[in-house]
């Protein structure tokens, strides 16, 4: 029998449950109740989703009870415990933290590019893919249905909202604390000096880029580094994809960007490249140099599109493309995906 679903947002006070929340505001209402759900500490707050106050509910087993999908937006550690609590409890948990992305048995799905993933689900779980590589792959997934992709080499400039509001409040501190001063970032360690160490990032963002994100894994990578690597293989169904990437912090406070050479299994062609982006679903080109166009981070915060321009044949290897991207890594990056997939998800009530 058709019904709408009952929805519970787990982490709905964090830096993408206030968006989640916003989202689920605007696109269309596919949902029958929406509980809200945080740390015991936010519990009694209350919230506002689809013009409505609703009071935030402490984590615990019994909140999922009659719940049909549980989207968490919370720390791994987090998810570990309680998206197979609410799997177990009846409801299909979409899980956009990292503790299950590279699960055989958990599908990593993006709407746009591997939607069908979403319905062999064993444990009842869905992951939703980091930031990162949410923020290019819709794009190149639309090039690899073209032409075949067989290597990726990507530099990203992430945003402080990558590292939750603890990133944001962190730049904007600097940035208080360095406004005015025209002799910054004229001598070494002067911005350091006046910034301080506090925060999520191991150098100070203002006024500076940071060779960083995540922690440290065999051979330098870092992890943010890997999941870019390893979340592109497996929603494109590409285990043998070659990936190097060199993930990189930027003073923006939301929108990941990343500059990518794409290496295909045929000739491609720069004009065609262009046409195939601007009709993916989910893609805005934005690719005029010679008015200087192309997307920014400023221009593209707030919007649910990955924007693309620059897109070059490369000049040395007619197989290969260079692209530079963006995405809201809150929103496509986060709980847009995230809600994509429970729209997915809730049709199976609904039709
Ligand atoms: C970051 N990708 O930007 C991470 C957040 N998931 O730090």
């Amino acid at each position: 029998m058709s019904r709408k679903p009952t929805l519970a947002v787990v982490g709905a006070t964090g830096a993408v449950g206030t968006v989640m929340l916003d989202i689920l505001s605007t696109r269309e209402d596919v949902y029958g109740e929406i509980r809200l759900i945080a740390s015991p500490r936010s519990a009694g707050k209350k919230l506002t989703v689809r013009g409505e106050e609703v009071v935030v509910q402490a984590l615990a087993p019994e909140v999922f009870d009659g719940v049909d999908i549980a989207m968490f937006d919370v720390p791994d550690e987090v998810s570990a415990v309680w998206a197979p609590i609410a799997a177990e409890r009846g409801a299909v948990a979409v899980d956009n933290s990292g503790a299950f992305r590279m699960d055989p048995d958990v599908p990593l799905v993006v709407p746009e590019v591997n939607p069908d993933a979403a319905k062999a689900r064993p444990k009842g779980i869905i992951s939703n893919p980091n930031c990162t590589t949410l923020s290019m792959i819709v794009a190149l997934g639309a090039l690899h249905r073209q032409w075949g992709l067989a290597e990726l080499v990507v530099a990203s400039y992430q945003a402080a909202s990558g590292a939750g509001q603890e990133g944001i409040d962190t730049l904007y501190s600097q940035i208080e604390k360095i406004a005015g001063n025209r002799e910054l970032g004229q001598r070494a360690g002067d911005v350091r000096a006046v910034v301080g160490t506090e925060g999520p990032f191991p150098a100070p963002l203002a006024l500076n880029v940071v060779p960083w994100a995540g922690s440290l894994k065999d051979g330098g990578w870092s992890s943010e580094e890997l999941k870019v690597r390893n979340e592109s293989r497996k929603i494109l169904g590409l285990p043998g994809l070659k990936v190097s990437a060199t993930c990189v912090r930027v003073p923006v406070i939301t929108t990941h960007s990343l500059a990518v050479h794409a290496v295909f299994g045929s000739e491609v062609d720069q004009r065609e490249a262009q046409a195939v982006l601007a009709a993916a679903p989910g893609v805005v080109l934005s690719d005029n140099p010679e008015a200087y166009e192309f997307p920014t981070p400023n221009d593209v915060v707030g919007t649910d599109p990955t924007w693309v321009g620059r897109v070059r044949r490369s000049l040395d290897d007619p197989k290969a493309l260079d692209l530079f991207l963006c995405g809201d890594n809150l929103r496509k990056g986060a709980a847009l995906n995230t809600a994509q997939i429970a729209e997915l998800v809730a049709t199976e009530f609904t039709s």
